[in-house]
C-alpha cells in the first residue's frame, strides 16, 4: 500500500475511534485552501485615518494608539456604530466568488472592541452600539450556508481598553507594571471561550502581537481551543509555536519554505479602513502574489477593510473577483497544490549588490513559476515565452501538454535528455497567467 493511503486510513481510524486527529488530518483542509480571505473591521472605520481633521499616518486600524486617543474617547465611536448596510451573505459570496476557502475576521482588536456580543465584556457591538446585532453570529451562518471555513482574529495581548491590558501606555502606563494575568483571566480568556462555544466550528483563532505572552500564558490558550475545538489551528503568534507559521505582513519568503505557513497581506496599504488609502494591487499582482505563495508552499490571507456602514470598498471587490475569475479556470494548478521541485525561476541573490546589513540581495525572477499535483507540473506563465516554453532539469517524462484553459487542445513535446521543449499557441490565453498542465511519468 503507498503511503498517502495509510495515513489517509489512519486518519479515518483516528477519527472514528475518537482519538485526538493527527496533525496531518488538522492540517488537510489548510493545506487543501491556500487562498483566504481577512477582514479587519471594528471602530475604527468611522475615524477611517482621521482625528479631529487631522489626517493620521499608519495603518487604520492603530489610530487610537496612533493618535493617543484616551479610552473615553474612543468609546465614543461605539454609540456612532451602526453598519446598516452590513450583508453576511454578500461579504461571503465576496469570498466564493474570489476562489477563497476561508475567511478570518477581527471579533477584537487592539482597541479591545469586541465585534460580536461578548459576556465577558459589555464593550461589544451588540450592547455598545446602535446596531445591536452580532455580524459574528450572521457570518458563522453565512460561511456554513456557503460552505466557506470561518476563523477568529483574536488580539490576546495588546488591548488598549484595559487598564492590565498590554499596549495601551497613554491612559494606563508602561507595561511592566500591569496585571496582565488579571486581564487574561477577566477578559482574553472569557472571551475566547466564547468564540470557541457559540458561533459553530472555528476553523482557525488567529492570535496577533505576543507582547508580554510567555510559556505559560500561551499554553492556556492552547488547552483551551484544544479542549473546546480540537481541530481549530492555532497560528503563529500566539507566543509560542501554533500549527502554522505566520509570515510578516505582506513578507513572501524569497524561496520554498517548508512546513504549513502563511502570508497575511492587504490589497492596498491599511488593514482597517482608511478613507485615503487608495494604492490598489492589481489583479495581475494580486494573481502573481497567489502563485507565487502558492508555488513556495504557503497560504495567501488577503484581507479587505469595511467601511463603518458595513460595505467593502468596491476596488477590493472588483480586484478579488478578477483573482476568482482566473481560479475558475486554473484553479486546479492552485487548491491542494504542492511547490515547485524547481527553484532556479524563483529568483537568484546578486552577489555584486549588499542590502543595508550587508547581505547579498535577493533579485526575483517573475517569468514563470510551477506548483505540482502527483503526476502533475503546472508552469504559470507571467510572461508569454513566445513560440515554445522551455524547461532544463526536468527528469520525469511528460506524457501530455495542454492548458488549463484549453484541456483538449494538446500541445506538441519534445524531451531530448532533460530539456523539455512545449510548442505554444502565439498568444497568451489570460492576461493574469496562462497555465501550462504538464502529466508527467517517472521514468
Ligand atoms: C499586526 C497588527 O498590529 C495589525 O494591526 C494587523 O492586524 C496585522 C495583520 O497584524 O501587525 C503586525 C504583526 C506582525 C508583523 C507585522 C505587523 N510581523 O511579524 O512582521
Amino acid at each position: 500500500m503507498k503511503l498517502s493511503v495509510v495515513c489517509a486510513a489512519l486518519a479515518v481510524c483516528s477519527l472514528a475511534g475518537a482519538q485526538p486527529l493527527s496533525q496531518d488530518a488538522k492540517m488537510k483542509w489548510f493545506r487543501e485552501a491556500k487562498f483566504g480571505l481577512f477582514i479587519h473591521w471594528g471602530l475604527y472605520a468611522i475615524p477611517a485615518g482621521e482625528w479631529k481633521g487631522q489626517a493620521i499616518p499608519g495603518i487604520g486600524e492603530w489610530i487610537m494608539n496612533r493618535a493617543k486617543i484616551p479610552v473615553k474617547e474612543y468609546e465614543g465611536l461605539a454609540s456612532q456604530f451602526n453598519p446598516v448596510k452590513f450583508n453576511a451573505d454578500e461579504w461571503v459570496k465576496l469570498a466564493e466568488d474570489a476562489g477563497m476557502k476561508y475567511i478570518v475576521i477581527t471579533s477584537k482588536h487592539h482597541d479591545g472592541f469586541a465585534m460580536y456580543g461578548s459576556k465577558a465584556s459589555s464593550y461589544n457591538i451588540v450592547d455598545a452600539t446602535p446596531f445591536k446585532r452580532d455580524p459574528i453570529k450572521e457570518l458563522a451562518a453565512a460561511c456554513a450556508r456557503r460552505k466557506i471555513r470561518l476563523g477568529f482574529y483574536y488580539s490576546q495581548a495588546q488591548d488598549w481598553h484595559e487598564p492590565n491590558g498590554a499596549g495601551n501606555s497613554w491612559d494606563f502606563g508602561p507595561d511592566d507594571k500591569k496585571d496582565f494575568d488579571q486581564y487574561l483571566r477577566t477578559k482574553a480568556e472569557p472571551q475566547v471561550r466564547e468564540l470557541l462555544s457559540g458561533y459553530g466550528p472555528v476553523c482557525l483563532i488567529w492570535f496577533d502581537t505576543p507582547y508580554l505572552m510567555n510559556k505559560e500564558r500561551s499554553q492556556r490558550f492552547i488547552d483551551m481551543v484544544h479542549q473546546l475545538q480540537p481541530a481549530t489551528l492555532i497560528d503563529g503568534r500566539l507566543g509560542s509555536a501554533g500549527d502554522y507559521r505566520s509570515m510578516g505582513d505582506n513578507a513572501i519568503p524569497n524561496n520554498v519554505v517548508e512546513g504549513y505557513w502563511e502570508v497575511p497581506a492587504t490589497l492596498n496599504r491599511t488593514w482597517g479602513y482608511k478613507k485615503d488609502d487608495n494604492e490598489w494591487k492589481t489583479p495581475e499582482d494580486l494573481t502573481f502574489k497567489l502563485v507565487d505563495i502558492v508555488s513556495k508552499g504557503g497560504n495567501y490571507l488577503l484581507n479587505v477593510g469595511p467601511t463603518a456602514e458595513g460595505v467593502i470598498p468596491q476596488p477590493s471587490q472588483t480586484n478579488l473577483r478578477a483573482v476568482g475569475k482566473w481560479l475558475k479556470v486554473n484553479g486546479e494548478a492552485i487548491y491542494g497544490a504542492g511547490p515547485t521541485p524547481f527553484g532556479d525561476e524563483l529568483g537568484a541573490t546578486d552577489k555584486t549588490r549588499t542590502d543595508k546589513n550587508g547581505r547579498p540581495v535577493f533579485v526575483p525572477a517573475t517569468a514563470w513559476r510551477c506548483t505540482t499535483k502527483p503526476g502533475r507540473l503546472y508552469i504559470h506563465l507571467f510572461k508569454w515565452p513566445g513560440a515554445s516554453f522551455e524547461l532544463n532539469g526536468l527528469k520525469d517524462k511528460v506524457i501530455k501538454a495542454y492548458l488549463l484553459s484549453n484541456r483538449r487542445g494538446t500541445l506538441k513535446v519534445k524531451q531530448v535528455g532533460d530539456k523539455l521543449t512545449v510548442a505554444l499557441p502565439r498568444q497568451p490565453a489570460d492576461p493574469l497567467a496562462t497555465v501550462l498542465a504538464l502529466e508527467t511519468r517517472a521514468n
